[in-house]
């Protein structure tokens, strides 16, 4: 079995959430959307399926899991940990409103990343010993709904130096402007739109992945 600390080291630069809702919007697939980053070089890969039933979860999670462990890529999955767990995923991504910390931990050893927005939060992340951070919306983003206002890169810094953890960074990250979350000194950039909702996504990942380190 692959240690934990072997598997955070893959924690970095472009980090994928494969959204089912907004590729179905934008008519791109799942698996080739995963594919597609996985080929580019892409290390994390997370399976974000909002509306999709447990059962979908678990079908698409196991392909995309099957792909990243031919380019030894994480696969964390958003949300869930008994589907996590069942799924074998490397990592699990919780929200402020999904299980406690501990409580996950008490079924799925992986990794596991919580989304912050404050300092608040993040100190929490930190008592609860989470393996990385996400914290956002650093630009302005209409993914999400009922998020705080945007940090901007100064409050990104902020959060790498009281972190003191793996920082992934999210909201609003586009080929643009992800050179300036890497010069924050966030481990990882996440996008959901700019790769799900791309009309060319294998063009916007090779563009994101030239700022990869
Ligand atoms: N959490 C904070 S911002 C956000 C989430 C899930 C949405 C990010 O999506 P996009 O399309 O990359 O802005
Ligand atoms: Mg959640």
């Amino acid at each position: 079995m692959i240690s934990k600390k072997s598997l955070l080291k893959k924690l970095k630069g472009l980090y994928a959430i494969i959204d089912s809702g907004v590729c179905s919007a934008a008519n791109n697939e799942p698996l080739a959307v995963t594919k597609a980053c996985l080929t580019a070089g892409v290390t994390v890969i997370q399976l974000r399926a909002k509306n999709a039933s447990d059962e979908q979860v678990l079908v698409l999670a196991g392909k995309m899991k099957n792909e990243c462990r031919k380019r030894k890529a994480l696969f964390i999955l958003n949300d869930r940990a008994d589907l996590a767990l069942l799924a074998g995923a490397d990592g699990l991504h919780l929200g402020q409103k999904d299980l406690p910390v501990k409580i996950a931990r008490s079924i799925f050893s992986g990794i596991i990343g919580v989304s912050t927005h404050n300092a608040k939060e993040i100190r929490k992340a930190k008592i609860d010993r989470v393996d990385y951070i996400g914290f956002g919306p650093v630009y302005l983003t209409a993914t999400k709904k009922g998020l705080p206002p945007v940090a901007g890169i100064e409050l990104l810094r902020t959060a790498v130096k009281r972190a003191n953890i793996p920082v992934v960074a999210i909201g609003g990250i586009n080929g643009k402007n992800i050179g300036e979350i890497y010069s924050s000194g966030a481990n990882c950039a996440a996008v959901i739109s700019a790769v799900c909702g791309a009309k060319e996504p294998k063009k916007a990942i090779r563009q994101m992945m030239m700022h990869n380190k």
